[in-house]
């Protein structure tokens, strides 16, 4: 597979030549907004995403054509109109590939059984597949026995979807292949945090990317973040972690990462103070301890100066995990009301958002809205007040992290909004957030974090 990297760390790349002063403009506004989606070209794209690109072009009823000379334009971009120009579009391909170059940027999968909508079945004929390729939309029946696609067909024909036998298909030796930038739409929280990770004294953020790389990105301590620079390594080391939390469970200084991993055990990794992380240690139960869990902040929740562990546990309760300051926690007590309260929360944070200098918890709530539970400083929270309205504008939200990002003295919000753009929302002290600026330029930057 071709070694990627994330478009924010190529931002960061930019920003350091825009502060050399060798370029005058930002890369960081520069990146056109599309009618459908939110994805950048050949950067990660929802299986969603894909769909609805393809759609667009049943709609347009765009007429099948081989000329490289004459593409179809439109919001999705510059393409060619045949079979592989159809899937380099849906897939948001900066050219169009062939039914032969297409397999460059995708990986054939075991059986049509693996296939999920957004992926592709390019037929093979004897070696060379020259022959058509077309996109998988799904399946009509729960027995997968017949396949919808995506296809533009022939000359003389438009974009339009179709339906398949498995068993055409395969004595057409059709093969199923997944595009390697195309990402699951996303159900957990987006897997970020904040802290002051460079010791700079402003608040950054960090998080895990479509590539499973953890980064950094620096904050400016006026609502901005720059672009991010891995904490530990490139690799995708992070694949399979369900959740982060930022703070300093050993309490040397220097802001630590706490992880939810593949194999759901808690894990501590330790930061440098300068924008990296090692480690990887238990801080509660081995493999399987925290299963289940849907999302975890940090923050010192009993005003003993350790931070503590917060989450929505397995049962929808909202659990407090006490820190020892040397790297684990413990307990696992019920903060507010028993099983299932916490239900279809979406993501929740920490902050003291009502001024009374106790932590308390904010949390978008099954219908769309962000909450304020007021911390009692002992460990438990209550209540339930709208910060932004009652209206579910929150609907599609993936992340809240509290924060005081412009350094105003009050607890705000950022959150990573329905197009994986992160806001900024401007706390009162009095349990309410205001406005909604982007903290990075670009479109759809989050995706797939
Ligand atoms: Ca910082
Ligand atoms: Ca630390
Ligand atoms: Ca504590
Ligand atoms: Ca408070």
């Amino acid at each position: 597979m071709p070694s990627r990297t994330s478009k924010l760390v190529r931002i960061a790349v930019a920003a350091a030549i825009a502060a050399s002063g060798a370029v005058a403009t930002s890369a960081l506004t520069t990146t056109a907004a599309h009618a459908v989606g939110t994805s950048s070209v050949d950067g990660p794209i929802t299986r969603s995403e894909v769909l609805a690109r393809a759609q667009s072009w049943v709609d347009e009823q765009v007429p099948y054509s081989q000329s490289n000379s004459n593409p179809w334009v439109d919001s999705n971009g510059s393409y060619r109109s045949d079979c592989s120009g159809y899937v380099s579009m849906a897939w948001h391909l900066s050219q169009s590939l062939t039914t032969q170059t297409l397999r460059n940027v995708s990986t054939q999968l075991g059986s049509f059984a693996d296939l999920k909508p957004g992926d592709a079945l390019d037929r093979y004929d004897g070696g060379n597949y020259n022959i058509h390729v077309m996109i998988f939309a799904g399946w009509t029946d729960s027995s997968q026995t017949v396949a919808k696609v995506y296809t533009e067909p022939d000359f003389n024909k438009v974009a339009k979807t179709d339906t398949y036998a498995v068993s055409t298909l395969s004595s057409m030796d059709y093969r199923p292949f997944r595009y390697d930038n195309i990402v699951d739409d996303i159900q957990r929280p987006a897997r970020t945090a904040a802290g002051d990770f460079n010791g700079d004294g402003k608040l950054d953020v960090v998080g895990i990317d479509a590539y499973n790389n953890l980064n950094v990105y620096p904050g400016d301590g006026a609502g901005h973040l720059g672009g991010g620079t891995a904490m530990l390594g490139s690799n995708g080391a992070w694949a399979g972690f369900k959740a982060i939390a930022a703070g300093d469970f050993n309490r040397d200084g220097k802001m630590d990462v706490a992880g939810i991993d593949a194999n759901d055990s808690l894990k501590l990794y330790t930061g440098d103070g300068a924008g990296h992380v090692s480690g990887g240690t238990a801080m509660l139960g081995g493999n399987g301890a925290w299963a289940g869990f849907k999302a975890i902040t940090a923050g010192d929740f009993d005003g003993d100066g350790i931070p503590d562990i917060v989450g929505i546990d397995a049962n929808n309760a909202l659990k407090f995990y006490k820190g020892d300051g040397v790297g684990h926690v413990s307990g696992g007590s019920s903060m507010l009301g028993g099983n299932g309260l916490w239900a279809g929360f979406k993501a929740i944070t920490a902050g003291d958002f009502n001024g009374d200098n106790r932590l308390d918890i904010a949390g978008i709530d099954a219908n769309n809205n962000l909450m304020l539970y007021v911390g009692d400083g002992a460990g438990h929270v209550s209540g339930g007040s709208a910060m932004y309205g009652t209206g579910g504008n929150w609907v599609g939200f993936r992340s809240v992290m509290g924060g005081k990002f412009d350094q105003g003295g009050t607890w705000d919000i950022a959150g990573i909004d329905k197009n994986n753009n992160m806001n900024l929302y401007t706390g009162d002290a009095a349990g309410h957030v205001g406005g909604g600026t982007q903290m990075v330029g670009g479109s759809g930057l989050w995706v797939g974090f």
